[in-house]
């Protein structure tokens, strides 16, 4: 194909499959109906490519659907569940049907679920498949075959994308029966010769094309010795590529093919390491021009541009990712075909254009939002902003525009290339992009702003104001979000309800959370956040410099989706963000109330940021005004301020020797956003995961007073390697694990308190639950965290 995209959004333009879903999981739809749903979903998907531009013949438009996640439908293709699953394979030939499929996703009674983790650097997160020496793994499942046919019968040839062999082994985990020396890649033979039967079987339907997404070849954080992952890609594409014969093109030969052609594709990063950071140099690119796969798609808008010619790819298409898959700017596509002139030298058989990734990361289409009127306005959309944009719509249209200019020449798509070059400029110059104030005061900063003062003075003088008792209790932030607070924000963003109805309704809210948290007898208050949707969409709400959609959603995991905010000026805070409330709330105790704010870090990676300054630049536009809010705090008498900044690994680069200078940065911005405050202010962070060896140095290097982090299910373990690690801060490692409805025992709470105090200061220890609060319910909240603060006096006592 001269022109594609490696997939394109599955949850549909209004949501249609996550409503279809979760009607099924709710047993108000059977199984059927939901079929229905999503083909009709996947029908009109296809047809909407072919006029979009793609070739409806050739294998461009690709099938990318998925009811839940890409690496679950791996697992459903081999039958490859845990031992706990196994009753739901089908005795006859293994396979899943599509309840079973949902109950590996989301688990059954003490059936925990497959467990949960980010997909590469997006904010896309799946299913880690769990595989021992003796999990089943067949060719079981033919949906794919079936997906096939379906689309055929619409009218389009599509080409089948599924993760490829490596990468699902790679992002696999062993089973809890698996021996101790073993490996998921151990496996990589069964899961190779499960493939080719696919291949095979694709083939005699007639496919001219499968994809097979290999992005483990960009990243170094994978839990395999990379030498192990190239001898795999070697030995898998040898099996699939070069001993199955493929599909003939047009060579007139009359041989019957065993395999589609295979284009395999490597997004989310560059192929090569030049081993300057210590680990020995790869190049995924020669090693797979060194397989028979016909075509081969590379990232150029996260990797680099190769540029040297590489040995085997003359037999093989080029597709170049030069299309953003992952962010929502309009394309220079001027710039882009210069880039695709300079691929001319690698020697590629040909060259096609694509997408640097799926296009699952994006929202479906900049012209389902409103640009105009007062809705519009308020959330920051502009008609000119929209201009600046391409989401997965448009996206396929560029594509099909850089395909003609490569295959006609430019200047049949000129009116097309000046388009994109004027909706350019026309970003560079317009206002609020630069803001000389604000490029003014970042480049007036010194180390100075980033630094607090000793923390041994600042313990002092926070011990002297604050006068907390000995593991002092708090929780993270947010409280349950009941029907009729989610009903009044609803209401209120749509003017359907005034703001002071609005204000009280929140007020109402906050003082019976206060209340609550009295009662319970806990130390540090928070006001419980009822006024914020999601935590980042909140403040880039109040933030000039960022936009809001109403439609822009994106998938998160299985039917959960977001709607990341746009980053698209200079930020500034026109107004306090959080004051009032935080005030409100202290007015009714006498207790210290925490100042609540998302940190820079998150806020950058959980919206669309700007591709036209460093990253770097960007989230120190967003800590000063955050600086400038723990300020505001501080004047109106706040004492703790905790900054969140769950998404600080989230962003971590893929690749080892880019990390330093992350690290670097982002640790600066978080500095930034908290070192203004006053040696007597005590300021917290969170984060919301457990595993942190790579950034222990980082949560370090924060500098903040106490840290809360996930601990409950690892029972603790991340306070010894804190300990460890030198960190002498206070933390509070979760003794309550909110990600279950489970309440926990008083006693349970106090062995893991006993716990924590055994292996580090006890005059550092905080309590505290996981996570926040806001996807609980009072059931289980009120008594849980009754349970915790009668843990920790219990404890006390014993010190
Ligand atoms: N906010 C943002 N990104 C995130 C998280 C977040 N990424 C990582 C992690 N948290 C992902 N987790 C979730 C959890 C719940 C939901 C989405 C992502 C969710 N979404 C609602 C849904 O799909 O029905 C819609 C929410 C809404 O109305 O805005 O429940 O916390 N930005
Ligand atoms: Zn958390």
């Amino acid at each position: 194909p001269r022109g594609t995209i490696l997939g394109y959004p599955r949850i549909g333009r209004r949501r249609e499959l996550k409503r279809a879903v979760e009607a099924r999981w709710a047993g108000r739809t059977d199984a059927v109906d939901l079929e229905v749903t999503a083909g009709a979903l996947r029908r009109e998907t296809v047809q909407r490519l072919v006029a979009l531009g793609l070739d409806p013949d050739d294998g461009s438009v690709p099938g990318s659907f998925s009811y839940y996640d890409q690496v679950l439908d791996v697992v459903a293709l081999l039958g490859a569940v845990p031992d706990r699953f196994r009753d739901l394979l089908d005795a006859d030939d293994g396979s899943l049907d599509l309840d079973g499929y949902f109950t590996v996703a989301r688990g059954r009674g003490e059936d925990a679920p497959l467990e949960m983790t980010k997909w590469f650097d997006t904010n896309y997160h799946y299913l880690v498949p769990e595989i021992s020496e003796t999990t089943p793994i067949s060719f079981a499942d033919h949906r794919i075959v079936r997906e096939y046919a379906e689309a055929k019968e619409a009218g389009v040839t599509t080409r089948p994308v599924l993760v490829g062999p490596v990468t699902f082994l790679a992002l696999s985990k062993a089973a809890d029966d698996a021996g101790a020396d073993f490996h998921p890649l151990d496996r990589l033979d069964d899961v190779v010769a499960a493939y080719a039967e696919l291949l095979r079987v694709l083939a005699a339907v007639g496919a001219p094309w499968v994809q097979l997404d290999e992005p483990v070849l960009v990243s170094d954080t994978v839990d395999a010795d990379p030498a192990r992952i190239d001898a795999a890609i070697t030995s898998a594409y040898r099996t699939l590529s070069t001993d199955l014969s493929p599909a003939a093109a047009d060579d007139g030969l009359d041989v019957t093919p065993e395999r589609p052609r295979i284009l395999v594709a490597t997004p989310f990063g560059g192929l090569a390491t030049d081993g300057t950071d210590g680990t020995p140099a790869r190049d995924g690119l020669a090693l797979l021009a060194g397989t028979d796969v016909d075509a081969i798609a590379i990232d150029l808008v996260k990797g680099a541009v190769p540029t040297e010619a590489v040995p085997g790819l003359a037999s093989k298409t080029l597709v170049a990712g030069v299309v953003d898959g992952h962010n929502i700017w309009r394309t220079d596509l001027t710039a882009r075909l210069e880039t695709l002139d300079a691929l001319a030298g690698l020697g590629a058989g040909a060259l096609a254009v694509g997408t640097s990734t799926s296009l699952l990361h994006v929202p479906h289409d900049v012209e389902d939002e409103t640009w105009e009127g007062p809705a519009a306005e308020r959330a920051g959309r502009t008609p000119e902003l929209r201009r600046w944009l391409a989401f997965a719509d448009q996206k396929v249209g560029e594509v099909t525009v850089l395909a003609r200019a490569l295959a006609y020449g430019p200047d049949t798509v000129r009116s097309e290339l000046d388009a994109a070059s004027a909706a350019l400029a026309d970003r560079a110059a317009a206002s609020g992009v630069v803001v000389p104030a604000v490029r003014e005061r970042l480049a007036a900063l010194s180390a100075q702003d980033r630094g607090r003062g000793a923390h041994d003075e600042r313990v002092a003088a926070q011990r002297e104001r604050l006068d907390l008792p000995l593991l002092p209790t708090t929780t993270i932030g947010s409280f349950p979000q009941t029907p009729e607070i989610r009903r009044a924000r609803s209401a209120w963003a749509k003017g359907e309800l005034a703001d002071d109805a609005y204000t009280a309704a929140m007020r109402e809210e906050i003082a019976r959370v206060v209340a609550l948290q009295e009662d319970i007898g806990l130390d540090v208050l928070v006001h419980g956040e009822p006024e914020r949707n999601d935590m980042v969409q909140y403040f880039a709400e109040l933030l000039d410099g960022f936009a809001t959609t109403d439609l822009g959603w994106v998938q998160s995991y299985g039917s959960r989706c977001v709607r990341p905010p746009i980053l698209w000026g200079d930020v500034t805070r026109s107004a306090p963000m959080t004051v009032e409330w935080t005030r409100y709330a202290a007015s009714l105790t006498s207790k210290p109330v925490k100042g609540m704010l998302t940190g820079p870090v998150t806020i950058l990676a959980w919206s669309f940021v700007r591709d036209d300054q460093p990253l770097a630049d960007t989230a120190d536009q967003v800590a000063l005004a955050l600086r400038d809010e723990v300020s505001d705090l501080e004047a109106a008498g706040t004492a703790v301020v905790q900054v969140d900044e769950p998404a600080l690994r989230e962003l971590l680069p893929l690749r080892r020797a880019d990390q330093p200078a992350y690290l670097e940065w982002s640790v600066g911005a978080f500095r930034l956003a908290t070192a203004g405050a006053a040696a007597s202010t005590q300021v917290h962070t969170h984060l919301c995961y457990s595993e942190f060896g790579e950034v222990i140095g980082a949560i370090d290097g924060l500098d903040a007073d106490v840290t809360s982090i996930e601990a409950a299910r690892s029972r603790m373990e991340v306070v010894p390697e804190l300990h460890a690690a030198g960190y002498a801060r206070g933390v509070g490692p979760g003794v309550y694990d909110i990600h279950s409805p489970r309440v926990p025992s008083q006693h349970e709470v106090t062995e893991l308190l006993e716990l924590a105090v055994k292996s580090i200061d006890p005059a550092v220890v905080w309590v505290n639950p996981d996570c926040g609060l806001k996807t609980r319910g009072y059931a289980e909240v009120e008594p849980s965290l009754r349970n915790l603060v009668a843990a920790a006096q219990a404890v006390r006592t014993t010190l």
